[in-house]
C-alpha cells in the first residue's frame, strides 16, 4: 500500500521549483491515511485548539464547535459536507494541492472549498511551503459555518474570475486581498484583537507572533490599502490588516472592483512594512527581525 501520501510534484523553472499545478478533483483517499497521519492530525489540533483559546475570533471557535472537528482523526469530506451544505451551501472538494487561480477562482465562486487530501509528514510540523489538508480543514473550512464570511468567499471567488479576465494587475490586487484577510486576517472584538486568517490559526508561531510580537505593523482594514500592499510569504507578515466584523469584509467586496483596478493601476505598490499617515494604525511595528528584501 502507497503510504507516504503523494506530493504535489514539483518542476524546475526560471523560478526555481514550482509546484506543478493540477486541476483534478480527487475523493479523499481515507482509507489510505496511515496511523501516522492521523497522529500529526492530532498533535496539530490539540496543540492549536489550545493554543487559539483567547486568541481565534469568536466566530471561529463557534463554527469550529459546530462542525465537530476532532483530534482522534483525520475528518472525513462527506461527514464535514453533510453539515457545510446544511448551514451554507458549501462543499469541499479534494485536490492535490495548489490550483491554477481561475480554476481555484471557479470552486470559490461556486460554493466549492478545496481541500488538499494529503497531510504533512510529522518533520513538517512546524513548517511547510504549501497547503496541506491540516492548513485547509483546520484553517480555512470551519468559517465556511458561518453565512456572513461564506457569501464573502464566494463573492471573492465571482471577483477572482472577473479580475482574470481583467489582466495580471488586478489578480495581484485581488491576490493581497485574499491574503490579508482570509490567510492572515485580525478582527477586533470588544475584548481585543483575535485571529481569523486561516494561515495564522494553523501555524503554531504565527498564532502567538501576530497578537503579542511588538515587530508587526497592526492597521485597520481598508481596501485600497490592502491591495497595494505587498506581501511576505517566506516570513511571519510585517502587517496584519484588522476588520471590524466579517460584514466589513461582505460590504468591501460589494462594489464593481474595475474602477478601482484602474486606479491603483496609477499607484506604487506599498512595501509590506511601511505605515501610511492615512492608516488606522492599533500597533505601528519595531520591525524586529524583519528582512529587507523578500516582499511578494
Ligand atoms: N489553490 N488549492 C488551492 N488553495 C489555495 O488557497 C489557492 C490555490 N491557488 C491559488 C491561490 N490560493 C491564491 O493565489 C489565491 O489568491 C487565488
Ligand atoms: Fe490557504
Amino acid at each position: 500500500m502507497d503510504t507516504a501520501p503523494k506530493r504535489v510534484e514539483h518542476q524546475m523553472t526560471d523560478k526555481g521549483y514550482v509546484p506543478v499545478y493540477t486541476t483534478a478533483v480527487v475523493d479523499q483517499p481515507w482509507d489510505t491515511y496511515t496511523s501516522i497521519d492521523h497522529d500529526v492530525w492530532a498533535t496539530l489540533f490539540e496543540r492549536q485548539q489550545k493554543l487559539l483559546v483567547g486568541r481565534a475570533g469568536d466566530e471561529f471557535l463557534a463554527s469550529q464547535r459546530a462542525m465537530g472537528m476532532a483530534p482522534d482523526r483525520i475528518p472525513k469530506f462527506d461527514d464535514l459536507n453533510r453539515m457545510l451544505r446544511k448551514a451554507t451551501g458549501w462543499e469541499l472538494v479534494g485536490v492535490e494541492g495548489l490550483l491554477p487561480e481561475l480554476t481555484f477562482f471557479d470552486h470559490l465562486a461556486n460554493r466549492r472549498f478545496p481541500v488538499t487530501w494529503w497531510i504533512r509528514t510529522p518533520e513538517q510540523l512546524d513548517y511547510l511551503s504549501e497547503p496541506d489538508l491540516f492548513h485547509d480543514l483546520f484553517g480555512h473550512v470551519p468559517l465556511l459555518m458561518n453565512p456572513v464570511f461564506a457569501d464573502y468567499m464566494q463573492a471573492y471567488g465571482r471577483g477572482g474570475v472577473k479580475a482574470h479576465g481583467i489582466g495580471e494587475a488586478a489578480l495581484v490586487n485581488l491576490t493581497r486581498l485574499y491574503w490579508y484577510t482570509v490567510e492572515f486576517g485580525l478582527i477586533r472584538q470588544p475584548d481585543g484583537l483575535r485571529i481569523y486568517g486561516a494561515g495564522i490559526v494553523s501555524s503554531k508561531g504565527e498564532s502567538i507572533h501576530c497578537l503579542e510580537s511588538a515587530a508587526p505593523n497592526r492597521i485597520g482594514f481598508d481596501l485600497e490599502r490592502v491591495m497595494r500592499t505587498r506581501y511576505r510569504i517566506d516570513t511571519y507578515q510585517k502587517t496584519y490588516f484588522v476588520i471590524d466584523s466579517y460584514e466589513q469584509l461582505m460590504e468591501a467586496t460589494g462594489p464593481d472592483f474595475a474602477p478601482i483596478y484602474e486606479k491603483l493601476a496609477a499607484l506604487d505598490s506599498i512595501p509590506a512594512g511601511n505605515v501610511l499617515d492615512t492608516d488606522t494604525v492599533f500597533n505601528a511595528g519595531t520591525g524586529e527581525g524583519w528582512l529587507d528584501d523578500g516582499d511578494v
